[in-house]
């Protein structure tokens, strides 16, 4: 099964996504998601420039090889434009080969392990009346898992606010726009959020929290005590972990369950939080960790330790990225949740696909191959417009953590 063509196809359906299309002689072709937000056009050039020329001609049936020979043949390994590039090619290669087999991806990859796949979504407000009405409404929208998030008083604005309710899109400018930060304002305010979100709702639906990386372990350690009391399904991020041993003293202090991981791309960057069981959830998807291939890996680790899969699924992680997380979803043992942000219109029609919502769970459909696709002629039609996220200082202008 020769592979005879890989091409890359940019678009920018109202935000920019990067897509892998490899064809085999027999005329099958599969896709990968390829999307780095603010740095797409480096997985490009990664792509096209550098691992493109040696995919010509290799046997698309031979994944594992294919993803050691660009992973160890690199020289360089790891980091997320690399990572992106290889999980591309791996994505696409799963593609294929469920598609020649004429399965769905996850009768391939082991079955199914359940029926639906519980997704979150994202209740956001300027201010704690606005975020309750949210989560009133994704709760109408039959929705068993929320993530809120909030506007706190005395800051301009805060990660995860956005402007238009159901599509948020932090990546919004030609250059990064900058942020104000407070860590003391938000760690008086959160607690208050989720005070009246269990007051109000009570505590059968799922609540979650972002704090995007923006905590010191012991700033970690008390919002994860001051949420105790609301039980929270996860907090997110809580700290960078760069260094993977600070969350054993966020681990001391709280039970509040953590995830991590929505950045890191490859096993190397969690092995020590998860051979600690430092964290509850992992967030590494199948575009930033190196595809099928490596998320499997991931996976299979944390389960040893009790920990869960939490795929991250925000709006820059394009149709293809989840199409292929729903079948690794649906098919992982220690699945937990899987994180959904839905797309806009026009990028769905980019990307006609075979998953489909209902209840609260995404469902990944059963057509072969992982049943997402690119209309290339629609993509055509949206070229490549420079978008940055944000970047973040803190009140007296020192660069902080966006
Ligand atoms: C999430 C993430 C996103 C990221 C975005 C960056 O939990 O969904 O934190 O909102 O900020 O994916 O590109
Ligand atoms: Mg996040």
């Amino acid at each position: 099964m020769k592979i005879i063509d890989a091409k890359v196809i940019v678009t920018c359906p109202g935000r920019n996504f990067v897509t892998l299309k490899i064809t085999t002689e027999e005329g099958i072709h599969g896709i990968g998601d390829a999307t780095l937000n603010g740095r797409e056009l480096a997985v490009v050039s990664y792509l096209e420039d550098h691992l493109v020329p040696c995919l010509i001609g290799r046997d698309a049936r031979q994944i594992e090889d294919i993803w050691q020979f660009f992973y160890r043949g690199a020289y360089w390994r790891k980091g997320p434009v690399g990572m992106a590039a290889i999980a591309a090619i791996d994505t696409a290669l799963w593609d294929i080969k469920a598609k020649a087999a004429n399965m769905p991806l996850y009768d391939l990859l082991g079955g199914k392990s359940r029926e639906g796949v519980m997704v979150y979504g994202h209740a956001n407000g300027e201010d704690i009346e606005e975020t309750c009405d949210e989560v009133a409404r994704y709760l109408e929208l039959g929705y068993k898992a929320i993530r809120a998030q909030c506007g706190v008083p005395g800051m301009p604005s805060t990660y995860g606010v956005a402007q238009d309710k159901m599509f948020y899109e932090p990546a919004d400018a030609d250059l990064p726009s900058e942020n104000i930060w407070s860590t003391a304002k938000y760690l008086n305010h959160i607690p208050k959020l989720f005070a009246r979100l269990r007051d109000q709702f009570g505590f059968d639906v799922h609540l979650l929290h972002d704090v995007h990386h923006r905590l010191t372990p012991i700033e970690a350690g008390r919002l994860g005590k001051d949420l105790e009391p609301y039980r929270l399904f996860w907090l997110e991020d809580a700290v960078t972990a760069e260094l993977q041993e600070g969350f054993r003293l966020v681990r001391q202090h709280t039970t509040t369950p953590l995830a991590l991981g929505e950045i890191f791309t490859t096993i190397y960057d969690c092995h020590q939080l998860l051979s600690e069981q430092l964290i509850d959830y992992i967030r590494t998807t199948v575009v930033h960790a190196g595809g099928i291939t490596h998320l499997k890996r991931i996976a299979s680790l944390a389960e040893l330790y009790h920990i869960k899969t939490g795929c991250h699924g925000a709006t820059d992680l394009s149709p293809v990225c989840l199409g292929a997380a729903l079948h690794f979803d649906s098919w992982v043992p220690n699945f937990g949740i899987q994180e959904y942000m839905r797309h806009t219109e026009a990028t769905d029609e980019v990307f006609p696909h075979a998953y489909t919502f209902a209840d609260g769970n995404l469902y990944p459909g059963d057509t072969p191959g992982h049943g997402v696709d690119i209309n290339e002629e629609l993509a055509s039609k949206y070229p490549y417009q420079r978008a940055y996220l944000p970047v973040n200082r803190l009140e007296d202008g020192t660069m902080f953590n966006w």
